[in-house]
């Protein structure tokens, strides 16, 4: 039975922690919070309003426009541009940078999203979710904003989360230096209620996820570690489960709760060569900052996630991360098998 803390409560309680705080970082989580009720709205009645389906357009990834991501992008970027607290948005779905005109000089945040995380899975009902990251403003208030508000580290991040509309949809979020705190919603009262408070993941997983259809293209190593899960071995509770969605948040999601890892390696063939699939701005730095404050890892493979400075709006990068021992130990199988080479 969960507390009757709403989340605009728990929001408010934080700040108070704060000394010095002008409100405007609360103001701008419940915004994002209003946004995600919409879409959740919206998310559960797809197929009744026509929103299943493609719109016909390519996005900047070059993938199909599904309708319900054309939606909860522009409700984000709506909600967002109305307030007066962000100057920069950058969006999973549009090519640039969205300057709202409302509030480029006076906003004092940044904020990059995925509206709607997992979207190939859109049309089977499988969970999908919205990723969010909040950074504070680089360039002098009273002007306009820059590039460089947004392409800042992960560890420069103050809050990030994301919504997972599943079974039942739950706001996951954290802020510097803050723990993690989930928060189901309520739709007989329309509230997101604080449900999973000061959230740690396990140490050592159980789970692991990765698209095995891969195998092939997979970076040195990251064969070798998955062979390792697979073999018994009752003193690390192996062999693992394999858990694969297809949803980056939903895979997250589950892990953070009951503890494994997560595998998108770089690919060595194909069209992405060299590269990873998920974007750094808008899934991999708001998932590692939940994962590390949760004490879980995040890694590239060559970096902590949050130490990489991003020099394009929509790169990609390869991503482990999870249970802290089993992403240290994937590390060490790529770097083992490097060595080999
Ligand atoms: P999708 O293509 O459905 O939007 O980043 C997008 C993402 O989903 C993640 O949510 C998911 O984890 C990953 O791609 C799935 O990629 P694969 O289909 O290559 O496994």
């Amino acid at each position: 039975m969960y507390g009757m803390v709403t989340i605009e409560r728990h929001i408010i309680e934080q700040e108070r922690d704060q000394p010095g705080a002008s409100g405007m970082l609360s103001e701008l989580l419940y915004d994002i919070a209003l946004s995600c009720k919409i879409i959740q709205r919206e998310v559960t009645r797809a197929g009744l309003i026509e929103l299943l389906g493609k719109t016909g357009d390519i996005n900047i990834q070059g993938e199909t426009v599904a309708k319900l991501d054309e939606y909860a992008n522009d409700v984000l970027v709506r909600t967002l541009s109305q307030g007066q607290r962000v100057c920069l948005i950058g969006s999973e779905e549009v090519d640039d940078m969205i300057v709202p005109a409302e509030s480029a000089t006076v906003g004092k945040y940044v904020v990059a999203f995925d509206p709607l995380d997992g979207s190939s899975n859109i049309d089977a009902n499988v969970s999908i979710g919205t990723i969010f990251s909040i950074f504070r403003r680089r360039s002098p208030l009273g002007g306009q904003p820059t590039r460089e508000d947004l392409l800042q580290p992960g560890n420069e991040l103050v809050a990030a989360g994301y919504v997972v509309y599943g079974s039942s949809t739950m706001l996951v979020y954290t802020t510097k230096g803050g723990t993690v705190n989930g928060f189901t919603y309520d739709p007989s009262v329309g509230e997101f209620l604080r449900s999973h408070i000061a959230i740690r993941t396990p140490d050592r997983g159980h789970i692991y996820s990765v698209n095995e259809g891969n195998t092939e293209s997979w970076e040195p190593g990251v064969e070798d570690f998955v062979k390792r899960l697979k073999h018994a071995d009752p003193d690390l509770g192996r062999p693992y489960t394999s858990r694969y969605i297809g949803s980056l948040v939903a895979d997250f999601h589950r892990n953070l709760l009951y503890g494994g890892v997560f595998l998108y390696p770089r690919s060595m063939s194909g069209g992405r060569k060299g590269r990873g699939k998920l974007r750094l701005l808008y899934e991999a730095m708001p998932l590692a900052m939940v994962a590390v404050n949760a004490g879980g890892a995040a890694h590239s493979g060559d970096q902590p996630v949050l130490d990489i400075v991003p020099t394009e709006l929509h790169q990609r990068t390869p991503l482990f991360i999870g249970s802290r021992l089993d992403v240290e130990e994937v590390l060490a199988c790529m770097q083992a098998a490097n060595g080999k080479r």
